[in-house]
């Protein structure tokens, strides 16, 4: 078995993401999206000249990291590929959705294309399912505004229940107060909730069995109900990265809890 992640989180992160921080307390910040929502623009706002790119471990997608100083704290970001989804149907998929899962960042922020709220929360509320350190970068503000879309960000806020940040990357306009909300999430000072979709009454059934027994086997390591949907939905990629992650066999372990109970 290799370095737990608990033990070594700085080798973790190199060995397992090729995620490097330059300090030991730096905090982790993911960067998410759709395609074109301008997502590369806030990474190169946020980080200046200070980035590099290489490649996930294992694989061709490209693995782009920086890093800046704020408040003297340190953070390195890393601009995850832009997907419409966490269901991990392609390699970039797989990616975006193992770094959220078990790079276990600080915070995700989750850049939002104001044009096409719609078309964009679908991927924002698949990453609320599995983490609640969330903030919305509500970016292409002067596009919306350009298209006479008014959005209320307060209450959008409220509904979400995490911080919802207005910007024009393209201008550097909401930057400094998104670095201000990162800094507060990476400290704990924001109070944000994890959204829990009801789903139909056969599948609720299904999970209120599963989702216990998940609990007992993972602890906090990853959210129980979110990986039971993944199961339920037949999602083999979940299993593998469980094992390449968390060195578990799920499938054997399952087998053998239901021979107990
Ligand atoms: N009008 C406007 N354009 C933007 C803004 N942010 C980014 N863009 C432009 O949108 C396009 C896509 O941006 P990019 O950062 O590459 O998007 P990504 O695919 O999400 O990484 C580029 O032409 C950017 O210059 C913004 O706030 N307003
Ligand atoms: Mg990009």
């Amino acid at each position: 078995m290799g370095l737990t992640y608990e033990s070594t989180q700085k080798s973790s992160l190199k060995d397992l993401f090729n995620v490097e921080k330059q300090n030991e307390e730096d905090f982790v910040i993911a960067l998410a999206g759709n395609p074109n929502t301008g997502k590369s623009t806030v990474f190169n706002s946020l980080t200046g000249l200070h980035q590099h790119t290489g490649n996930w471990p294992g694989k061709t997608v490209t693995n782009a990291q920086g890093f800046y100083n704020y408040k003297n704290k340190g953070f390195v970001v890393v601009d995850l590929p832009g997907t419409y989804s966490l269901l991990a149907s392609s390699a970039e998929e797989i990616v975006a959705r193992d770094f959220i899962c078990f790079g276990r960042p600080d915070a995700v922020v989750v850049v939002l294309d104001a044009t096409c709220m719609e078309r964009n929360l679908n991927l924002l509320l698949q990453i609320q399912e599995i983490t609640s350190k969330v903030i919305v970068c509500l970016n292409l503000m002067d596009e919306a505004k350009r298209k006479n879309i008014k959005i209320d960000t307060n209450k959008l806020s409220k509904y979400l229940g995490v911080p919802v940040i207005p910007a024009v990357a393209r201008e550097n306009k909401g930057i400094k107060k998104l670095k201000d909300d990162i800094l507060k999430m990476c400290l704990n000072y924001i109070d944000t909730k994890q959204i829990e979709i009801k789903y139909s009454q056969d599948i609720e059934d299904i999970l209120s069995n599963i989702v216990p027994k998940l609990e007992k086997i993972f602890k906090n390591k990853i959210p129980s109900r979110w990986l039971a949907l993944r199961m339920l939905d037949g999602d083999k990629s979940i299993i593998e990265s469980i094992s390449k992650y968390l060195h578990y066999d799920l499938v054997n372990m399952m087998e053998e809890k239901n021979k107990i109970s």
